[in-house]
C-alpha cells in the first residue's frame, strides 16, 4: 500500500476539491466543507460521545490531553465505527492531501466546551513557523452543533499560517483578540479543515449548553503522531478497517 493506492481506493479522486477551494485553502488557511455528516450522523456521534464521557469519567481525554472548562475524549480510532468517517472522508482526505501531500493520522479527539469556558490563547498546532508551503501539520474540526458567535465558535486569523510567527512573537498575550480574527461558524455536520500552522483558538461558551466537535488531526508521514496509533490500535479495529484505512492510521497489524 502507498499514499496514491490508499487515497485511491478511499475515493479521492482529483476533483474532490475545486480550484477555488484549494485557493481558498491556501490563501487563508482554512476551508469550511459543509454537509459531510447528516443529521443522523451527528446525533449518533453526540450520543456515542455522551457515553464515552459518562463512563471514562475522570479519565476522559487522558491519552492526549485533559483541559480545564472542556470535555475531551481521546483515541476514538478504538472507541466506534462512527468515527471512521473522520479518517476515511475524500473531501477531508482531499484537503489534506493538497496541504500535506502525505500524510497520516496523527490523533482524533472531541472536544466541548462547556457552558462560561472555552475560550484558548490564540497557537498553532506546531513549535515554530514554517516556511509558506512547507506545512507539516493540518487539522479538521468537525462540527457537532452550529457554531455561532456564542457559543465558542473557534477563531482564526486568516493568513496566518503564511505569517513566519508565532502568535506569542507579536502579542504580548495570545488570549486577547487579534484586530484580524474571525470566528468560525457554521451548521453542525459542516468540517472546517484549518492548516495547523494557522493561529486558531476556542472561544468562551456564553450559552448553557456545550459546544461540541470533534478534531481529526493530521501530520507528514515522518511525524510522530500526537496519539501512537500503532500502539493503541485494537484487534477488532483493525479487523473492521480496510487496509486503505490501515495506511492512513499508519497501523501494520495488531501488537
Ligand atoms: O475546539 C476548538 O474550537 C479549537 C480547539 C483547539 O484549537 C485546541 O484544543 O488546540
Amino acid at each position: 500500500m502507498d499514499m496514491a493506492t490508499a487515497l485511491r481506493d478511499l475515493g479521492v479522486s482529483d476533483d474532490v476539491l475545486s480550484s477555488a477551494e484549494k485557493e481558498q485553502l491556501d490563501r487563508d488557511g482554512y476551508l469550511p466543507l459543509e454537509g459531510i455528516l447528516s443529521a443522523e450522523e451527528v446525533s449518533g456521534i453526540n450520543k456515542r460521545l455522551a457515553e464515552l464521557t459518562a463512563v471514562e469519567g475522570d479519565r476522559a481525554g487522558l491519552e492526549v490531553h485533559q483541559e480545564k472548562g472542556t470535555d475531551r475524549l481521546a483515541d476514538l480510532v478504538n472507541k466506534d465505527a462512527r468515527f471512521e468517517v473522520c479518517f476515511s472522508h475524500p473531501r477531508v482526505l482531499g484537503a489534506m492531501r493538497h496541504v500535506l501531500g502525505e500524510f497520516k493520522l496523527s490523533s482524533l479527539n472531541s472536544r466541548a466546551a462547556l457552558p462560561g469556558e472555552g475560550h484558548q490563547g490564540l497557537h498553532a498546532d506546531f513549535s515554530h513557523p514554517v516556511e509558506p508551503g512547507a506545512y507539516e501539520v493540518c487539522n479538521s474540526i468537525w462540527l457537532l452543533d452550529d457554531f455561532t458567535p456564542e457559543n465558542g465558535a473557534t477563531r482564526v486569523v486568516p493568513g496566518s499560517h503564511r505569517r513566519g510567527t508565532m502568535p506569542g512573537d507579536e502579542m504580548a498575550n495570545p488570549a486577547d483578540d487579534h484586530p484580524d480574527q474571525i470566528l468560525l461558524t457554521g451548521k453542525a455536520g459542516t468540517v472546517i479543515v484549518f492548516n495547523s500552522h494557522l493561529w486558531h483558538g476556542g472561544t468562551l461558551n456564553r450559552t448553557n449548553t456545550p459546544r461540541r466537535a470533534l478534531h481529526a488531526y493530521f501530520a507528514l508521514r515522518h511525524l510522530p503522531q500526537q496519539l501512537d496509533q500503532q500502539a493503541h490500535i485494537r484487534v477488532q479495529t483493525y479487523n473492521r478497517l480496510t487496509p486503505a484505512q490501515h495506511f492512513i492510521l499508519a497501523v501494520t497489524g495488531t501488537n
